[in-house]
């Protein structure tokens, strides 16, 4: 009798919960500032990094109604090759976003941190930014992140510490740096999200060279403009991924190399962190038409 009845009750609510969708396109006003809602707040704070020699700066975003006796899962967000840890706050207005996402019960509480992904002495976006040096300062990256911008995170703020509650994404040069430190480290990362990755962006074979390793990850996001030369930096880690089976999501969405489409990722990609996931009926309802 018991069983009968566990039974209809599962049955109904498959039925009616039905498959996980998601919308592909951030409403109109997702990005404006809403007086009436609470806000989160933004520190920029200094950490000694011992890879590069120097304090460098990063961007803090606690959520609102934040408590320091509570303990939160960390996203940390990267930025481009012309960028430095203000470029998202700046252009891409991640606090507006998720104060709004907030607003309306969408989002798991995280602490959002965006870090200058330039790890070398003077990590400005001044210059030329293609200099050799300034380039391979997003690979020295990783150490700074690993060893010295996390531990520092986990330190001063009520972070969560293991893998299921560490996020990391970015865009263009910063999806590059989130796809090779993401899939290089996923004993640290367990959601990945790699928004218009650039050329830094690692070879399959290289990036992922145990593919059934991947399928660890809680989330893999690759998304791209269809308008945007960096495509097939994307398009070819999602094939080498689709043909090893290994659960991700591919979403092409309309647009170029360019803010409208990154903000969007950042809405649509932040309100499935830390949730239980089927990536797989995500990646079909952002395929439908
Ligand atoms: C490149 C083209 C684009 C490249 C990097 C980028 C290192 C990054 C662009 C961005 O971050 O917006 O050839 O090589």
């Amino acid at each position: 009798m018991k069983n009968s009845i566990v039974f209809v009750l599962c049955f109904f609510s498959i039925l009616f919960v039905g498959a996980q969708t998601i919308e592909k396109q951030a409403p109109q006003g997702f990005d404006v500032e809403k007086k009436e809602i609470s806000h989160g707040k933004i520190d920029t704070i200094q950490y000694n990094s011992s890879t590069v020699g120097t304090n460098r700066k990063a961007l803090v975003y606690t959520p609102p109604g934040f408590k320091k006796s509570e303990k939160y899962p960390v996203l940390y967000l990267l930025h481009g090759i012309g960028g430095d840890e203000k470029e998202w706050f700046k252009n891409g207005t991640p606090h507006i976003i998720l104060d709004n996402l907030y607003a309306q019960g969408k989002l798991k509480p995280m602490i959002v941190v965006l870090p200058n992904g330039r790890a070398m002495k003077d990590d400005r976006a001044t210059g030329d930014i293609w200099e050799k040096d300034k380039v391979e300062a997003f690979t020295t990256f990783e150490k700074d992140l690993l060893n010295d911008l996390i531990p520092f995170i986990e330190k001063k703020y009520p972070a969560k510490k293991d893998r299921e509650n560490r996020a990391i994404a970015g865009l263009s040069m910063g999806g590059g740096q989130t796809l090779n430190f993401g899939l290089g480290n996923i004993d640290k990362f367990a959601w990945v999200g790699g928004f218009s990755s650039a050329p830094n962006t690692k070879e399959p074979q290289e990036l992922l060279p145990n593919p059934a390793k991947a399928k660890e990850l809680k989330l893999l996001w690759i998304s791209c403009g269809d308008q945007d030369r960096l495509m097939p930096f994307s398009k070819r880690t999602s094939d080498y991924l689709t043909e090893n089976n290994i659960p991700h999501i591919f979403y092409v969405e309309p647009g170029g190399h360019d803010f409208k489409v990154w903000k969007n990722d950042l809405y649509l990609f932040s309100q499935l962190l830390f949730k239980p996931i089927n990536q797989q009926e995500v990646n079909d309802s952002l395929q439908s038409e």
